[in-house]
């Protein structure tokens, strides 16, 4: 067996926006998948209400605000922790983009499509922002990242280069709706 890839340091991620099957950053997840570094464990919704809103470029983001919101729907993936290092850079935690948080998912087991609560972790907004972020969306969440709300999404590689992302995301919560 591959190291970084042994069934013991697997981590369980809920994803609910581009790394979802069908939207942009998705391909990470499949090269992730045929190094045997991410296993899709099932389709998943978050056991409690929680915000879903979209920033600048219609980029969504979970935010850390329970009780608002909607119980929002996604998928579970197993992943390694090399797996893991790719996606925290992927979402900027180290930077301050994104947040890694645990979180309570209900996935949905066998044929009687029983619901299993299970503690796993999630791309929350970064704190500095999700309050603001928030109040610009007119406190209104989404109950899952689907085709109409990512309409208008712009990849990264597409975006002004000559300005950070978090600049970008406090212009977008400055302005008006
Ligand atoms: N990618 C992560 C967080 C938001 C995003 O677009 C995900 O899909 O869960």
């Amino acid at each position: 067996m591959v190291a970084g890839s042994n069934a013991m340091d697997r981590k369980l991620v809920f994803t609910y926006g581009t790394l979802k099957r069908g939207f942009s950053n998705h391909g990470l997840i499949q090269s992730l998948i045929c190094s045997g570094d991410a296993v899709f464990v099932g389709a998943a919704a978050t056991a409690g209400r929680l915000p879903l809103v979209c920033g600048p470029y219609r980029v969504p983001f979970l935010l850390n605000l329970p009780g608002a919101g909607n119980r929002v729907s996604g998928e579970l993936y197993a992943v390694s922790s090399r797996a893991l290092a790719r996606l925290d850079e992927l979402e900027g935690v180290s930077r301050g983009h994104y947040e890694r948080l645990p979180i309570s998912v209900v996935v949905f087991h066998g044929k009687e499509e029983v619901e299993l609560e299970v503690e796993v972790e999630a791309y929350f907004a970064h704190r500095s922002y999700a309050a603001e972020l928030w109040r610009r969306s007119g406190e209104l969440g989404f109950g899952a990242y689907s085709d109409a709300e990512a309409k208008g999404y712009v990849k990264r590689k597409d975006r002004p280069q000559d300005i950070t992302f978090l600049d970008q995301i406090r212009v977008f919560v400055a302005s008006h709706n």
